[in-house]
């Protein structure tokens, strides 16, 4: 684990920026004729450039993607284990003055070791998440340069989220799963190189201490790398680049500023300038009063206060309306799409959702700060989908993996929960000592956001809520339970609702209910599957939201999914999992309208 910051990689005066985005080469072992798993490393692949190795077919990979997609190899896309990635790049001779050059990925799932011109710089596991390492003195500088990277997919026991290998009669290898999305690998997100000077900021931590109409106050930590002798320069400019807050020529890494009539950051459709930035900016200076480094950081103003029966931004109770969802799209699967997530963000909108949860997974920094913009709330989610076995091992890496994601979300304005886990077996008795670390060692990391874990089982039997701020539920009435019966819904819905916040004395979401939707299928009355049972569905939980909302603890309803998703292959899923409002290339289904109606009425009647 990678010890420092991992602020995302921003240009300034001090800082270039470099993609590594493109079309790399890709070697499947499997596929070539030795059928070795582990020949790349036994012959040393990183140390030559992938298209110099003989009788081995090298395909052309964009990055970022899925590479499970892209080809017509069924072998491809249900490969189990390690697969190749390299391309070269030229470093300009001036690098070798900039002082140091860092190599960052955004994220790689779902393990990743990485080489620069045969030398190893870095390894990371758990998919989701980004890291990096300074590669200063392994480049040639005005020369050509290659990076390597082997992925491996495979999950186990004791990995996050977890998984089994078995081998088929076939001698294939398959990746079970407990958790329905399609597991998808490769390198997700972009590969950026960037330069820093020899001493330079590393991390920015920034709170909101306070937010009124009339006055904020945010406190900020800066740590650096290198020469510790520096002195600070910290700006807070409103969106007009006018300065509001100054902390000039001071000594102390830690402060803190005042903002006299403050923009506050409000969500999407509570206030008519939703997701107000200001921007921070960080200056370090030499004893000359030169400056050595510039990082810009975005703030928004905005507190957080909960209790057992409300949760408040700015003082103002919150009703969450919005949806779970997935990073996935036809042909690159998880990989980082521009159109895509403005497209998505455009239907957020439509639908009038103030807020979603990451499930189930952290989401690329790019969706995170669209959602920091607008206003979105987004309730963080780690990788830690359906845990079945509970272990050490496992709890480590679980931890870590909170570790990675609070450090790179914990400026984020949009953020406003952690999500421990989705769906967890939390009904064994190992669960509780283990989640009351998990939930123990958020807290040691923030306390600024509440802490939640999205749970699947009985009320009565689950061994963890009684550790996290607020209660978080699945429930698929008239769906896996009572299917066909949505004259149940009502009762049992608002039944289970209600025994969550007598058990627990907490507030209470329901974060997932839905039903499988195949768009164009049309039955009078309503039948599993059609639009119009999508629907009446839907109808029957919000008559039951309705009710619980006027019993003052519940706080939030989000549909399963905000778009049809592809899963693993399974008797139950037609072309994948098809709880979408949206279908998976983002159009409309009847539910979708029948959601914005109501979103929109939430709006107008909460704010
Ligand atoms: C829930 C899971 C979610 C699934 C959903 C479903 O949390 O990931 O996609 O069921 O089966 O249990 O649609």
């Amino acid at each position: 684990i990678h010890k420092g910051g991992i602020l995302y990689p921003r240009e300034s005066e001090t800082r270039q920026v470099v993609s590594l985005d493109g079309i790399w080469n890709f070697i499947v072992p499997e596929v070539n004729s030795s059928k070795n798993p582990l020949v790349g490393f036994e012959q040393h692949w990183y140390k030559r450039e992938l298209t110099q190795i003989p009788d081995v077919t090298v395909i052309p990979m964009p990055v970022p993607s899925s590479y499970n997609d892209i080809t017509t190899d069924w072998r491809i896309r249900d490969h189990v284990g390690l697969v190749w990635y390299d391309r070269n790049f030229f470093v300009p001779k001036y690098w070798s003055e900039a002082g140091r050059v860092w190599l960052r990925f955004e994220a790689v799932s779902y393990a990743a070791q990485v080489w620069i011109n045969g030398q190893i710089v870095m390894s990371h596991e758990i998919g989701h998440l980004p890291f990096l390492a300074e590669i200063t003195s392994y480049l040639k500088y005005g020369k050509e340069n290659r990076i390597t990277v082997a992925v491996d997919n495979t999950l186990l026991p004791d990995t996050v989220p977890q998984g089994k290998v078995i081998e088929l009669e076939s001698g294939r290898l398959q990746q079970t799963i407990t958790f329905d999305f399609f597991n998808y690998a490769g390198i997700h997100r972009p590969v950026k190189l960037y330069t820093t000077p020899k001493t330079y900021i590393d991390d920015v931590t920034v709170v909101t201490m306070e937010a009124t109409n009339e006055i904020a106050r945010i406190k900020y930590n800066i740590t650096i790398g290198g020469t510790s002798d520096m002195k600070y320069q910290i700006t807070l400019s409103d969106n007009s680049k006018n300065v509001v807050a100054k902390n000039e020529d001071i000594s102390e890494s830690l402060g803190t500023l005042t903002i006299e009539n403050p923009n506050l950051w409000w969500p999407y459709l509570m206030d008519p300038n939703p997701g107000y930035l200001y921007s921070m900016e960080i200056v370090l200076l030499d004893s000359y009063g030169e400056v050595v480094d510039k990082y810009i950081q975005p703030v928004g103003l905005r507190v957080l206060s909960w209790s057992n029966t409300s949760f408040s931004i700015n003082g103002r109770p919150l009703y969450l309306h919005g949806f779970g969802r997935h990073e996935d799209s036809d042909i690159r699967g998880k990989g980082l799409d521009l159109p895509l997530i403005i497209r998505d963000y455009n239907l957020i909108k439509w639908v009038g959702a103030n807020a979603y949860r990451t499930s189930h997974y952290p989401y690329a920094e790019e969706i995170m700060d669209l959602a920091d913009q607008m206003g979105i709330m987004i309730i963080d989610e780690c990788p830690g989908v359906n845990i079945e076995i509970f272990s050490e091992t496992l709890l480590k890496k679980h931890k870590v993996s909170l570790t990675e994601m609070i450090k790179r979300d914990k400026n984020r304005p949009a953020v406003i929960m952690w999500s421990a886990a989705n769906e967890p077996r939390t009904q064994y008795p190992a669960a509780k000592e283990y989640f009351r670390q998990v939930i123990e060692h958020i807290k040691s990391l923030d306390t600024t956001r509440p802490t939640t874990i999205v749970e699947s089982q009985g009320v009565n039997i689950v061994q963890s809520s009684e550790y996290v701020d607020i209660v978080s539920f699945n429930r698929y009435n008239a769906w896996y339970s009572n299917e066909g019966n949505l004259d149940v819904v009502i009762s049992r819905v608002v039944n289970e609702a209600t025994a969550w916040h007598n058990k627990f004395n907490k507030t209470v979401i329901m974060q997932e209910y839905g039903a499988d939707t195949l768009e164009g299928l049309h039955f009078s009355p309503s039948f599993i599957w059609s639009e119009e049972y999508q629907v009446e569905l839907m109808s029957k939980h919000f008559e039951a939201f309705d009710y619980l909302r006027n019993q003052g603890f519940f706080i939030g309803e989000f549909i399963w999914n905000f778009a049809d998703f592809k899963t693993r292959q399974d008797y139950t899923r037609v072309g994948g999992n098809k709880k979408g409002i949206f279908t998976r290339s983002r159009q409309p289904k009847s539910s979708a309208h029948f959601l914005r109606r109501r979103y929109w009425n939430l709006a107008k009647e909460f704010y």
